[in-house]
């Protein structure tokens, strides 16, 4: 167990640590470097201090701060933390855009040591909330509502349902609350470094059913996790990387994202706007080098080369992840763009898989990448939990040095979805190739079932995307009197579909039939949407779909 000397709070209630034998492994292999999760940064700070860390490029901006400046702006604010009242240990909410004021409270809380819940701006009063309550948060740090939707609010209402948060900081206009605070490092006395495998901050589950889950990672494991994914990402002092999704997100924050820039000294660019007319000319602008996309805004980049005139020739790898990026598009965005396409299937929960750039392009075009880590223990089992033989589907676990061990205050959750002897249920259905990689198919739960028969999800929509007509796809299960629940295709129409002619369900159906799908898995319901529901970070909501297809249904 770690020790959690000055910690005189909770912190460690419920949290699951690293076995000893295998923490005791990961230190000897110098996996855990027993440093705090912002060292990368100090040693950065120290050896370039006047080179730049980052830029604000978001309404707030612009605006850039070298090394130095952000590190004194960090320092003040863990100072101005530790005044407020803020104790070693302790969490905090934090939910904002992307801009300089979440890195300088990001920063600022990790060297006060106290641990932040990392929360997407498109979370809602009944995410936060929840959070929070898991948490056991003693406050919240939002902004106000200059982006369109006003956080004071959710802050009102979070005090309401939560009455443990009992700080509220917010950015911009704070209206009835404070501002983020700051004082001189010099006038409190700032912790001590903390133990390294104690909570560092928390994530929050991706998830698309039900509420999110906290992910306690430790400074050693989200260290780790930052420095292999630079590496693999051939990361330098020379690099710039445009933080396009949510900066709280684990895929643009240490994957290798915003903490794996700080440690080698590169230069981080932030925008609230990931549309291809404001980022093309951000890349430009600053000579972006890398960035990272979900698959539905990799496809509006791509499509966007063809009429956005800016130069982004200095882009070189072009991270996508989160969600399954369709072959026809990872070779679409390589064409676009010059084999930049780096694919990365990871999971907040630990795991990550990188696509590695000097591996062949059909290679990185077909799989979604194999473990960053030589200690990351990967297995595909089937329904009974054996292992199955390269080239078969199965669902992924995973165990090693920065997949955590249990989910934060969740013992059900957890009997659920860790085996006895570690290894994470990913939910995840894969196939692997001899050499490592992995394929992702579906998700395990993703079925639906149709007189009885189960069909999975994935298989149709994987069948209907090479259709055309067909641009974006999501199968679900809709309530059906005699079929139990029947089959619903929701498409997004591509733009090589003649206009004002309607997608006919037999066409579909046909097309299936021809490829040789089951009859029982052909779909009963057709439904042409213009955009599909999205989850904070951009991936395809099946749950709000479900909901939108049956309140609509005609
Ligand atoms: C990333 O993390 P989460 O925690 O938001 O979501 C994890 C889940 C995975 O279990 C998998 O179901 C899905 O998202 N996923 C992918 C994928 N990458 C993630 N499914 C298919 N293909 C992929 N490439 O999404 C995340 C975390 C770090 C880096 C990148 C993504």
């Amino acid at each position: 167990m770690p020790t959690p000397l000055d910690h005189a709070t909770d912190l460690l209630d419920g949290f699951t640590p690293y076995a000893d034998a295998q923490a005791a492994r990961y230190r000897d292999a110098e996996l855990f470097r027993g440093l705090p999760l912002f060292a990368g940064f100090d040693a950065s700070a120290e050896s370039t201090p006047d080179a730049p860390a980052v830029t604000d490029a978001s309404i707030d901006g612009p605006r850039t701060l070298t090394y130095s400046e952000l590190r004194e702006a960090s320092l003040r604010r863990a100072a101005g933390f530790v005044a407020a009242g803020l104790r070693p240990g302790e969490r905090v909410v934090l939910q904002q855009n992307n801009s300089l004021e979440f890195v300088v409270n990001l920063l600022g809380l990790l060297r006060a040591r106290v641990a932040p819940v990392m929360t997407l701006p498109a979370h809602r009063i009944t995410e936060i909330a929840h959070l929070a309550a898991g948490a056991g948060a003693v406050a919240y740090i939002g902004e106000d509502g200059r982006r369109g939707f006003d956080f004071r609010d959710l802050a009102t209402e979070l005090q309401s349902r939560v009455p443990a948060v009992t700080q509220v900081f917010v950015s911009g206009d704070p209206g009835p609350f404070a501002t983020a605070p700051d004082a001189d490092p010099a006038s409190v006395d700032l912790p001590a470094s903390p133990n390294s495998d104690l909570p560092a901050l928390f994530l929050v589950s991706g998830g698309t059913t039900g509420l999110p889950k906290l992910i306690a990672r430790t400074h050693d494991d989200y260290d780790l996790n930052a420095r292999l994914s630079a590496e693999v990402a051939k990361l330098t002092a020379d690099d710039t990387y445009l933080v396009a999704l949510p900066a709280a997100h684990n895929f643009p924050l240490c994957c290798p994202g915003i903490l794996g820039v700080f440690g080698v000294g590169g230069h981080v660019v932030f925008t609230d706007n990931p549309s291809p007319d404001n980022t093309f000319d951000l890349i430009e602008r600053h000579r972006v080098t890398v960035t990272a996309l979900v698959p539905a805004l990799a496809q509006l980049w791509c499509a966007a080369t063809e009429w956005e005139p800016a130069d982004i020739s200095s882009l070189r790898l072009l991270q996508v992840g989160g969600a399954k990026l369709a072959h026809p598009d990872a070779v679409a965005l390589d064409e676009a763009l010059g084999d930049v396409v780096q694919q990365v299937f990871g999971m907040a929960e630990g795991l990550i898989c990188y696509t590695r750039p000097d591996e062949p392009r059909n290679l990185v075009h077909e799989v979604q990448g194999s473990p960053m880590s030589e200690f990351d223990e990967v297995r595909v089992v089937d329904e009974e939990g054996v292992d199955v033989p390269d080239g078969e589907e199965g669902e992924l676990l995973v165990r090693g040095p920065y997949t955590i061990r249990g989910y934060y205050r969740a013992d059900a959750h957890n009997e659920k979805s860790f085996t006895p002897d570690g290894f994470y249920r990913s939910g995840d259905k894969v196939t692997r190739l001899p050499s490592g990689h992995l394929s992702v198919t579906g998700r395990i739960k993703d079925t639906i079932v149709r007189a009885g028969e189960n069909v999975a999800a994935d298989d149709v929509e994987e069948n209907l995307l090479a259709h055309p007509s067909v641009r974006q796809v999501a199968v679900v299960g809709l309530p059906d009197d005699a079929l139990g629940e029947k089959i619903c295709a929701a498409v997004v129409l591509s733009h090589d579909h003649p206009p004002a002619q309607p997608l006919e369900l037999a066409t579909l159906r046909m097309f299936l039939a021809d490829r040789g799908l089951a009859s029982f898995k052909l779909p009963d319901v057709v439904r042409v949407i213009r955009t599909l529901p999205v989850t904070a970070v951009g991936k395809i909501d099946k749950k709000v779909l479900r909901e939108q297809l049956v309140s609509t249904a005609g």
